[in-house]
């Protein structure tokens, strides 16, 4: 069986990764490729339960460390359970979110050494990595306007602008390291334009399947 593709959305907070990552699995799906749809941190119900601990607002202040070894400890069962089976069955795996979040706000927001993300991401993934990663990228103030006209602020949402700004910056370094893999998508335009922008990408990915079927909208 031909493994299937891990695709990851990345972005700060309010970019659009929930909404976009609907229209990619229906986008998929109407080209009859077989999708798992999940998100980080979380996506089986130990890695949900580490999600909960880092986004309630009300926890005793987590150190920067416990943080970091959260995010890969909930990454580690998530491979494990749902990412590597997925694969291995030949679905493709959509993503909210994967390490490269963890470069950009452990990394660039929290300022830990980029060194021991590495050498976590090295130990938790072994070889995995995405194969496509969309990097939705906006002002930091248009996606936090956008994620707070939701009511109530997570942890992170909680975040004071610089700490955004610098995740956004990490972010970036992250598209011009890894330019093969990661597709900046630009999210402060009209959302119609952005899954233009999107299908493109993904029309090219499809296209470099073999396998896949033709008749591409
Ligand atoms: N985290 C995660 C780490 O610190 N390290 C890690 O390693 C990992 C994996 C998870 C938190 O964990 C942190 C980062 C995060 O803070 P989350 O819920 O996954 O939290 O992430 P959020 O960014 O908080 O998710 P949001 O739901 O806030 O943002 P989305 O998903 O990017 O945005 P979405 O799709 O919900 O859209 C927000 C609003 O904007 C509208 C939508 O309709 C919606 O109302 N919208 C648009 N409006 C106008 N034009 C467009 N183009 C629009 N696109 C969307």
């Amino acid at each position: 069986m031909m493994r299937g593709k891990f695709i990851t959305l990345e972005g700060g907070e309010g970019v659009g990764k929930t909404t976009n990552l609907a229209f990619i699995k229906d986008y998929l799906q109407q080209h009859d490729i077989a999708v798992v749809v999940t998100r980080e941190p979380g996506g089986t119900k130990l890695a949900e339960k580490i999600r909960h601990l880092l986004l309630d607002n009300n926890s005793e202040a987590i150190s920067e460390t416990a943080e970091l070894l959260m995010m890969f400890a909930a990454r580690a069962q998530h491979i494990k359970h749902v990412i590597e089976p997925a694969l291995a069955h030949g679905h493709w795996v959509l993503c909210d979110r994967f390490t490269d979040a963890t470069y950009a706000y452990q990394g660039g927001g929290r300022n830990m050494k980029i060194s021991t993300i590495t050498w976590l991401e090295n130990l938790v993934q072994g070889s995995l990595r995405p194969d496509l990663t969309l990097l939705l990228d906006a002002p930091v103030d248009i996606g936090i306007a956008r994620a707070r006209e939701r009511g109530a602020f997570d942890r992170f949402e909680s975040e004071k602008i610089s700490f955004f700004e610098n995740v956004r910056r990490a972010y970036l370094l992250q598209a011009e390291l890894y330019p093969g893999r990661i597709k900046l998508i630009k999210a402060n335009q009209p959302l119609i334009d952005v899954q233009r922008s999107i299908v493109e990408v993904m029309r090219t990915l499809i296209g470099n399947c073999s396998v896949m079927p033709g008749n591409l909208k």
